[in-house]
C-alpha cells in the first residue's frame, strides 16, 4: 500500500473533469487500496481520484466513527430526494486547515459501481450525504470553497499559496 501525494488548493488539477472509469482491473484494486490508505493517515472521511491526481471517476469514503466501513463508489452519480438544504461545518484534504459553512440538499439516492463493476444504489443523508456530494464535485473539478464568497476563498487561496512557498 502506499500513500499518495494530495493536491492542494488552488493547484489546476483539481479543476480536471473525471472520466469515468470502464476497466475493472487489478490496477483499480491497488488505486482503491491506496486511496483507502492516503485517507485514512490524512484522518479524512472522504478521498476523491481528482485529489490524487488521477483523474478517473472513483472516490473512497468512511464517515463511520469507529473508521471501520470503507466505501468505494465507481461512477458515482445522485438524484435528490429530499430538496431541503442542511448545512454542514465542511473541510477538504485539499484545503487543510480551513472549514466553512455549505449547504447541499438533505436527502440523495446514489447509483455507483463497486470495485467489480457490480451496480449499486441506495439512500443517504447526513454526513453521508454531504460527503457524497462533496467528493463527486471534486470529479467534476469543484472544490466546497467555490460555494463561500469570493473575499473568503482568496483568503483561503492567498494563504495556502503562502504555506505552498514555504514548503517548497
Ligand atoms: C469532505 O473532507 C467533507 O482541513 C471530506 O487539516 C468534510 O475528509 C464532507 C481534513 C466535512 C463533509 C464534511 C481536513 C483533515 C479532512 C483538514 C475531509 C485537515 C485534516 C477533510
Ligand atoms: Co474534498
Amino acid at each position: 500500500m502506499a500513500i499518495l501525494q494530495i493536491l492542494e488548493f488552488p493547484d489546476p488539477r483539481l479543476r480536471q473533469i473525471a472520466a469515468p472509469v470502464t476497466v475493472f482491473d487489478e490496477k483499480l484494486e491497488v488505486l482503491i487500496e491506496d486511496m483507502f490508505a492516503t485517507m485514512y493517515e490524512a484522518q479524512g472521511i472522504g478521498l476523491a481520484a481528482t485529489q490524487v491526481d488521477v483523474h478517473k471517476r472513483l472516490l473512497v469514503i468512511d464517515v463511520s466513527e469507529n473508521k471501520d466501513s470503507p466505501q468505494a463508489l465507481i461512477n458515482p452519480s445522485f438524484e435528490i430526494i429530499d430538496q431541503e438544504l442542511v448545512d454542514y461545518d465542511e473541510g477538504c484534504l485539499s484545503v487543510p486547515g480551513f472549514y466553512e459553512i455549505v449547504s447541499r440538499p438533505a436527502e440523495i439516492k446514489v447509483a455507483a459501481q463497486d470495485r467489480t463493476g457490480e451496480a449499486v444504489e441506495f439512500f443517504a443523508d447526513g454526513l453521508l450525504s454531504t460527503c457524497i456530494q462533496h467528493e463527486i464535485d471534486h470529479l467534476d473539478g469543484k472544490l466546497f470553497v467555490d460555494y463561500i464568497s469570493l473575499l473568503k476563498r482568496q483568503r483561503i487561496r492567498h494563504k495556502l499559496e503562502k504555506e505552498h512557498k514555504k514548503s517548497a
